[in-house]
């Protein structure tokens, strides 16, 4: 196709594209894969990748743009996973900051050292948890309450990859959800400067608060895929992923690969979809990120919690679609985006368990510290019932 005839039919695209709004203004997010600039400046580019551009199109743009042979693919959207039917419920025991005589009085826990830290540190009396100095963690969800008293020493970068007009703003990671607050106090809340805060699993760690996911708990693959790959890129270890869809996303995938190539250790909940074998989650089932299940204080699986297909695959070998652990994550306390607290279930509360105690075990020195930290995590696991690697905890449960 010459030069004059494309500029013509992409005129005619924008002009009847931008018409078209006034009546249909659906628009969804979609892979360009081409890297050619005249598509870029034409469409608009959200985030670009080494295969492509994402961008957001109308149905007749893309139609369009496929008579142009253009590959064009939906991206994938993922959502935060607490177990929304229990979250109102739960937040009524929420606690929130005062004010008296116009100063503002903190909130404090119901339970500084909650049953779920107890259970990972294999001790029912610990009155302060420690760990993780110089470990890098990023939460890639909903955003961080950066003021929160138990978390504003924790925070060593802020970015929000979700902005409808900027690829990245720096700076800006606004929790409207609670969602990324409430996880990033289970991996990391260090009790504030007074003390009186709640305790997370490595207080010492470092947090990125990366958000991507709006104020309903929508996410997608694209800001997720830059924030893993940013992260990678700034020297993150450990990556928390609490967020997951029943597909798989090439671009997450892609950036998992490229992360764990930079000796990154991705964690992601397993999902909210169980009891039935195979539930999990994407990207949990992805065998590069580890897959983790709720408990309750029991030590029993819930029964929503996402299940694999440990008893199909090789035993104590990780594979697609297999569960790793099973951790905390029915009526998990941690810190709220009003600069409190609330009470939250879901194996989104479970993955930032493991992600604690990976950062508190931290293999620094090994060759490939990410594998040796999950080396450790295995080793440590005491097996649940029912016996040996099964399809709802995988190893099991680690614990210090
Ligand atoms: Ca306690
Ligand atoms: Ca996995
Ligand atoms: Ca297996
Ligand atoms: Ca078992």
């Amino acid at each position: 196709m010459n030069t004059k005839k494309t500029a013509y039919l992409l005129s005619f695209v924008l002009l009847f594209g931008t018409a078209s709004h006034a009546y249909a203004a659906e628009y969804d997010r979609y892979l360009v894969k081409t890297t050619a600039g005249t598509w870029k400046r034409y469409f608009g580019v959200r985030h670009s990748f080494d295969n492509g551009f994402t961008t957001d199109l109308s149905d007749f743009q893309v139609r369009f743009a496929r008579i142009f042979g253009l590959e064009i693919e939906p991206v994938t959207k993922l959502y935060v996973l607490p177990d929304e039917d229990k979250k109102d419920v739960n937040l009524e025991k929420e606690a929130r900051p005062t004010r008296n005589n116009g100063k503002i009085q903190r909130a404090v826990p119901l339970d500084q050292v909650p049953w779920g830290i107890e259970m990972v540190y294999d001790d029912p009396f610990v009155n302060k948890t420690s760990g993780g100095d110089g470990v890098n963690v990023a939460v890639v969800d909903t955003g961080i309450l950066i003021s929160h008293p138990d978390l504003k020493s924790r925070i060593k970068d802020c970015k929000n990859f979700s902005n409808p007009r900027v690829s990245v703003v720096d700076g800006k990671c606004e929790d409207k959800n609670g969602h990324g607050t409430h996880v990033a106090g289970i991996i990391a809340a260090d009790g504030g400067s007074d003390g009186l805060g709640i305790f997370g699993v490595a207080p010492a760690a470092n947090i990125y608060a990366y958000q991507v996911c709006s104020a309903s708990g929508s996410c997608w693959a694209d800001d997720v895929a830059l924030a893993i790959r940013t992260a990678a890129d700034n020297g993150v270890n450990i990556i928390n992923l609490s967020l997951g869809a029943d597909a798989p996303s090439s671009l997450i995938y892609d950036a998992v690969v490229y992360a764990s190539g930079k000796n990154v250790l991705v964690i992601a909940a397993a999902g909210n979809d169980g009891p039935y074998t195979g539930s999990i989650d994407y990207p949990a089932a992805n065998k590069e990120i580890v897959g983790v299940g709720a408990l309750d204080a029991n030590k029993a699986v819930s029964d929503w919690s996402s299940r694999g297909i440990n008893s199909q695959t090789t035993a104590y070998v990780i594979d697609d679609g297999d569960i790793e652990f099973a951790a905390p994550g029915v009526s998990v306390e941690s810190t709220w985006n009003d600069g409190g607290y609330a009470i939250l279930s879901g194996t989104s509360m479970a993955a930032p368990h493991i992600v604690g105690l990976a950062a508190k075990l931290w293999q620094k020195g090994a060759l490939n510290p990410a594998m040796a930290t999950r080396d450790i995590l295995h080793t440590l696991s005491s097996d649940l019932f029912p016996l040996g690697d099964d399809d709802d905890s995988g190893w099991g449960i680690p614990t210090l």
